[in-house]
């Protein structure tokens, strides 16, 4: 079994699909959390100066959606031929558009202006969006591509609670129902409800 081993910090967060889809793979990993006063010492040692990191063998890969598209192909979470591969990339990739929205207010450092954004995104934006990718997982039976399991369910399945926790809207699971389906569905699948059992708990 190859030697693999994750860094992230001491959250879900966008590392949380890695860690659900290499249990999945029964793969062991060292699951490296990283408090934030030692990210600067670590940060430039990474290959874009963030994280997650994911080491196989002693190779070095980065980037949360890359990890997980290629941990996906690697235990048959993709799509059957280049359109089913679309599909999910496609979906995904809105789902994306709706983290960095989300993550361009998380990260605005002035308070006033913070509360400004995220109150204009809930007038339009943020409803749109999270109805769309509502709707996609209704029509797929629950799932964020093809009808069925693959590695796009670990995306959202593991970053629905910081999104919850970004949007900042208490009833999100009863007015959206289907992530909070998505992510239990993923949770409870065999080798992960074995893994999640034993992780650190942690709020998002
Ligand atoms: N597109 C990248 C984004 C990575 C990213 O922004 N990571 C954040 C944590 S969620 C980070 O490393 N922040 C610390 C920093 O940029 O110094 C991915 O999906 O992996």
């Amino acid at each position: 079994m190859p030697k693999v081993v994750l860094t992230y910090f001491p959250v879900k967060g966008i590392a949380e699909s890695i860690r659900m889809l290499l249990a999945y793979g029964g793969q062991e990993f060292e699951d490296i959390r990283i408090p934030q006063d030692q990210w600067p010492e670590y940060k430039p040692k990474t290959p874009f100066g963030q994280l997650p990191v994911l080491e196989i063998d002693g190779k070095t890969l980065t980037q949360s959606i890359s990890i997980a598209r290629y941990l996906g192909h690697k235990y048959n979470l993709a799509g059957a031929n280049i359109d089913e591969n679309f599909e999910i990339d496609q979906n995904i990739e809105y789902f994306n558009d709706l983290r960095y929205k989300l993550g361009a207010v998380a990260y605005e450092s002035d308070p006033e202006l913070k509360k400004k954004k995220h109150e204009e995104n809930w007038k339009e934006v943020y409803p749109t969006m999270l109805k769309r990718i509502h709707d996609i997982l209704v029509k797929n039976n629950g799932h964020v591509a093809l009808g069925k399991l693959t590695w796009g369910d670990f995306v959202i399945a593991g970053i629905w609670e910081a999104i919850k926790w970004m949007l900042q809207k208490p009833d999100l699971d009863t007015q959206y129902p289907a992530f909070k389906q998505l992510t239990d569905k993923v949770r409870s699948l065999p080798k992960v409800k074995e893994w999640v059992a034993k992780a650190p708990v942690t709020e998002f």
